[in-house]
């Protein structure tokens, strides 16, 4: 395959990912994914930390056909900071096939809240990586956990693995279902039974509604692409510990990621290596996601 290596570094997302061999259920829904721009029509943050490559809704529709999935949970991306347009768009065009995961800040009305409820956002993201953002005060989260909770909306939290221990009472502290970003990032290099992740898991079993995607070997892995074994143990602990509170997405278009231009087909294969049973696999990708964003049609 060519080199797709922009001049800043990203890579833009592949441009003929391979057809899975394994077959999603009817109804998949990719559960974290991203629409970036276009840029001309929705304009970057200047706040961001990278530049993307456009990602338009329409790719993305294209990608989900190819996959066979059904539904999208488009999830706000640092680089469009607290502008959602570009999300609501998507939502918009997308018949009643995507829900939305926003950003927002302390100064939101709560007219705009609602707006963004009907618009079809179900949660906020809040997001603790400092290359990606410069983080909020725990006090202005805590605000808008406060504020969302009523709405029945979660909180998606993206954090660093060895940061959990110090973020984990704040975490806990908030008044709102949470779903972890990409396993809580582990090191893979460490044991999987290893005190690291252990945390991690025990830190979902402190509520039963901490919820987990279990997305982004392509992140995680420290092998040579597009090998990602090294990720398998971990993905498939999470799933088997934990069935009724884990999610699975692309992270389609890929953001930052330098090392590797990743096959969507690939990804989609590394489903039934985390979730190996029939059952497992329908609670991943249709029944879990659906109870979490369109809880009206379960
Ligand atoms: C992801 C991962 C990343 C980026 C963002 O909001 C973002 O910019 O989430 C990353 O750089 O690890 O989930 O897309």
């Amino acid at each position: 395959m060519a080199d797709f290596v922009m001049d800043f570094g990203w890579r833009v997302w592949h441009p003929s990912p391979s057809s899975p061999a394994f077959a999603a259920p009817a109804g998949a829904v990719d559960a974290h994914c991203h629409v970036f721009g276009p840029g001309d029509v929705f304009p970057y943050a200047p706040s961001r930390k990278y530049t993307p490559c456009d990602g338009t809704k329409d790719q993305l529709w294209a990608l989900r056909k190819h996959l066979g999935f059904s539904r999208s949970v488009i999830v706000q991306a640092t680089c469009h900071g607290a502008d959602n347009r570009a999300l609501i768009d998507a939502i918009a065009h997308s018949g009643g096939t995507a829900r939305g995961v926003a950003t927002v800040t302390r100064d939101i009305t709560d007219e705009q809240l609602h707006a963004l409820h009907a618009a079809g956002v179900r949660g906020v993201r809040f997001n603790f990586v400092k290359r990606l953002v410069d983080s909020l005060p725990h006090d202005e989260l805590k605000e808008i956990a406060a504020r969302i909770a009523p709405l029945g909306w979660h909180i998606v939290i993206y954090f660093v693995a060895d940061e959990l221990e110090e973020l984990s009472d704040f975490f806990l502290s908030l008044p709102a279902p949470l779903v972890v970003d990409h396993m809580g990032t582990p090191d893979v290099s460490r044991p999987v039974d290893g005190a690291d992740f252990n945390r991690f898991v025990d830190f979902m079993a402190a509520r039963d509604d901490i919820w987990c995607k279990v997305t982004c070997p392509e992140r995680l892995s420290k092998q040579t692409p597009p090998f990602y074994g090294d990720v398998i143990p971990f993905g498939r602990r999470i799933v088997e510990t934990y069935p009724d509170r884990v999610l699975w997405g692309t992270d389609w278009p890929h953001p930052n990621l330098k090392t590797h231009t990743p096959d969507e087909g690939q990804l989609v294969d590394f489903i039934p290596q985390i979730a190996p049973t029939a059952a497992l696999q329908q609670k991943l990708l249709v029944d879990n996601p659906m109870r979490l964003y369109w809880p009206e049609e379960v």
